[in-house]
């Protein structure tokens, strides 16, 4: 079993906004991910969503800054294939940190695997306008070869699925053998965003994910 608790559900945000009523609805995962600032103005956002996160006891995840992390009393980190290794930031935070890296393909992820991240992000599942430069997008059918490559190569790490994700999704992803989802848009654009994570945590609920 891992020994580090992996959510199902990874709410990505580069602002506060709606995270309280969010954490008061049961969320527990929340990844930073601010693009083109400054780090001051990532240190700042960061202070901020890592107190709230503990008040609530949830996690907190900073995507791109393994030093933000050590600053802030961040949960751990996120890091793509172009930012610092893996293998370094355990370095430099320690085995009790949370470190997830971004995959594209079976590849990425032995590769992810043997840097030592605790979990892996697998995407885009679809077009998304979220992220810049999309990778190609996998589709059902990229997962089902990146979880046939993980059980050939007895490699054995959670899968969040990303990119595009809606509540209907849920099912087929888990039973391809994804761990589960991380989230933006579908939340912070939804003029009902509570009612968006309620159909994501209730569809873990009925498939009997914990
Ligand atoms: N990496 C691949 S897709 C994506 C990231 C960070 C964005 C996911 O956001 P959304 O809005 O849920 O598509
Ligand atoms: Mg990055």
């Amino acid at each position: 079993m891992y020994a580090k608790r992996i959510s199902n559900i990874h709410y990505i945000t580069s602002d506060i906004q709606l995270l309280d009523s969010l954490l008061s609805s049961g969320l527990n995962w929340v990844q930073l991910r601010i693009k083109d600032a400054n780090t001051s103005t990532v240190i700042k956002e960061a202070v901020n969503i890592v107190a709230l996160c503990k008040q609530y006891g949830a996690t907190c995840i900073i995507n791109d800054y393994p030093e933000i992390v050590l600053e802030v009393g961040a949960h751990g980190v996120h890091l793509g294939l172009t930012d610092m290794k893996v293998a370094d930031a355990r370095k430099l935070l320690g085995d009790q940190a949370i470190i997830g890296g971004t995959c594209n393909t079976p590849l990425d992820i032995l590769y992810q695997h043997e840097q030592g991240a605790d979990y892996v992000g697998v995407g885009p599942y679809r077009f998304t306008e979220t992220k810049k430069n999309l990778s190609p997008i996998l589709g059902l059918e990229g997962y089902q070869r990146c979880v046939e490559f993980c059980q050939n190569n007895n490699i054995h790490i959670p899968m969040i699925a990303i990119g595009g994700i809606v509540p209907t999704d849920v099912p087929a992803l888990v039973n391809l053998g994804l761990h589960g989802i991380a989230v933006s848009s579908v939340i912070r654009k939804n003029t009902q965003p509570l009612e968006v994570l309620e159909q994501f945590q209730s569809s873990f609920n009925l498939l009997n994910v914990k």
